[in-house]
């Protein structure tokens, strides 16, 4: 954290403290939405992409509670785009990743929030409300879950390993069944669980030996990606400048299975 005043220091942990309780409500709200499915209203915005009243509800109440304690911050939300205007505090939101489980019933799902100040994601905290699970990193002090120190798999083996996947249709499918087959001629095992944050985070706590997906949104990954560093994890250099507008792809695992991963996926 070299490369902060003491006052900004102070200002990120206050949002970092603040970030953890709006997780875990926001949590809630989505976890009594889920208990109410069969009154959700559900739109869709592509093939196999929905959104619902519960995912605009819960990243309102998050922006509510945001801008009522940091009003000059900027804010990133995958439901409402841009909110105000430009701060050197950028908060990135996924109110519910995995909203396609969501909606069916599937009991995998997660807040995501991150905040990048100076253009660097100084902490993220992904809280999945089904497991009671609060996993949080604040850049430079490790990783955590529930207040316990995590740290990625120590797995070098892919005949041994299970690597969490994504996929969306804004992808070509060869490039998806491409990588599958790859890893299942490596003997690897894969899960496709659909929520990439999830997936991030359970690299990082050493459920998973790694995720990957050829191409996500950063509200996706802004918070997963600090949490697999700082749990002691790899994650692709190959994330664009640009990755707060347009995604990006996304590899991470241990520093193990690199090399072969990298080899798999193209991505580097
Ligand atoms: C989802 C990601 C998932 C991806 C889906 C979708 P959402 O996010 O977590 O990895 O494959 O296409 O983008 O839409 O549930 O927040």
């Amino acid at each position: 954290m070299d490369d902060l005043t003491k006052n900004a220091r102070g200002d990120l942990e206050q949002r970092f403290l603040r970030s953890k309780d709006i997780a875990v409500a926001a949590g809630d709200l989505a976890g009594r939405f889920f208990e109410n499915r069969n009154a959700l209203k559900i739109e869709t915005k592509s093939i196999q992409d929905y959104v619902s009243n519960a995912d605009k509800e819960v990243e309102s109440k998050i922006i509510h509670t945001i801008n009522a304690h940091f009003p000059n911050d900027q804010i990133v939300g995958e439901e409402s785009g841009c909110k105000v205007a430009d701060s050197d505090y950028v908060w990135i939101v996924d109110p519910i990743d995995g909203t396609a489980n969501f909606i069916n019933g599937i009991p995998h799902f997660c807040i995501s929030i991150a905040l990048c100040f100076l253009g660097k994601v100084r902490f993220g905290v992904i809280y999945d409300p089904n497991q009671k699970e609060l996993f949080d990193a604040f850049r430079g002090e490790g990783a955590f879950l529930n207040g316990k120190p995590i740290k990625v798999s120590n797995n070098s083996d892919l005949d041994q390993s299970m690597i969490s996947c994504g996929h969306s249709f804004r992808i070509k499918d060869e490039i998806y069944l491409g990588v599958i087959r790859k890893l299942l001629m490596a003997s690897a095992e894969y899960r496709h669980m659909g929520s990439a944050a999830l997936g991030l985070a359970h690299t990082a706590c050493g459920r998973v030996d790694g995720f990957w997906e050829q191409q996500i949104n950063s509200w996706d990954f802004a918070a997963g990606q600090l949490l697999v560093e700082e749990a002691g994890g790899w994650i692709n250099e190959s994330i664009p400048g640009n990755w707060l507008q347009s995604g990006s792809a996304i590899l991470c695992t241990n520093r193990h299975l690199k090399t072969a991963l990298q080899k798999i996926t193209g991505i580097k």
